[in-house]
């Protein structure tokens, strides 16, 4: 066997929890990451038969029962992952009666996967459903998305459109849109269905004045689209106050759309 802190899983999530808290976007146990693995990718590492604890869940997981994930534990600090994976990420398999998790590695001290579990299984489910080879879901703190949830409309297409026009590269980048889900109790059941539902048709969810949601195939590709729109939100608050004088036409963002063979959501556009 080899040694799993060796494993690209491991190097890959500590490197991006790093660059993440660099980015000011997982301020104390703000953000959690939680990452669809293969088998086949654990093999080498991790004996898959032998369980170190059963970990209750207060919901259904069913439809995921054998899978298996790589995810941030509750209370922990971005910022200190790289120095203790044990004590900051687990990997763990959901049971087939989908009420319990199988922790398999990580979560020393007794520590339980993040308070947005719930949340983040949901959303797999969600994804899944859109896309098989869906892997990731990646939630933090952006400053400029959480800001401008407060003073621009929180209609999904509304607050899309404002990004796309943002920088040329958005409608690109999310051409499927972001759901805004309203502020609701967060760590429930509750904000993980409404987010579901809306994560369903987009790789993106916002929470009204908490934070974002990414999806992906990759953690490069949740990244990457939280990235794209924190720095199209930044525009956004650095322009909101002042006088508009030029921007780019909606028409365009269509004409800019078909070139980059982009698909942007039905009927957001007209
Ligand atoms: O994990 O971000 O939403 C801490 C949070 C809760
Ligand atoms: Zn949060």
């Amino acid at each position: 066997m080899k040694h799993i802190l060796e494993s690209p899983i491991i190097t890959d999530i500590c490197d991006m929890t790093a660059n993440m808290y660099r980015l000011g976007w997982d301020e104390r146990n703000g953000g959690n990451i939680s990452w669809l693995l293969d088998e086949l990718e654990l093999a080498d590492y991790l004996d898959l038969s032998k369980t170190i604890r059963n970990i209750p869940i207060d919901f259904d997981a069913a439809e995921l029962a054998g899978r298996l994930f790589l995810v941030t534990g509750t209370g922990k600090y971005f910022k200190n992952v790289t120095k203790d994976p044990e004590g900051n990420l687990g990997i763990v398999r959901v049971a087939s009666n989908g009420r319990e998790l199988e922790l398999l590695w990580g979560f020393e001290g007794n520590t339980l996967p993040t308070s947005e579990f719930p949340t983040h299984l949901m959303n797999h489910m969600a994804r899944l459903k859109a896309d098989p080879e869906h892997k990731v879901v990646m939630h933090c703190h952006p400053a400029n998305t959480i800001a401008m949830t407060f003073v621009h409309s929180i209609d999904d297409r509304d607050f899309t459109c404002t990004l796309w026009q943002m920088i040329t590269e958005c409608i690109v980048v999310f051409p499927d849109g972001i759901g805004v889900v309203p502020w609701m109790v967060s760590g429930t059941n509750d904000i993980g269905a409404a987010t579901a539902e809306k994560i369903r048709d987009c790789r993106l969810v916002v929470w009204a004045h908490h934070g974002i949601f990414g999806t992906g195939r990759t953690l490069d590709e949740a990244f990457g689209l939280i990235e794209t729109v924190e720095k199209a939100a930044e525009i956004y608050m650095k322009i909101a106050h002042l006088e508009r004088k030029n921007e780019i036409p909606k028409d365009q963002l269509k004409a800019l759309a078909d070139t980059f063979h982009a698909v942007p959501r039905e009927g957001w556009l007209d």
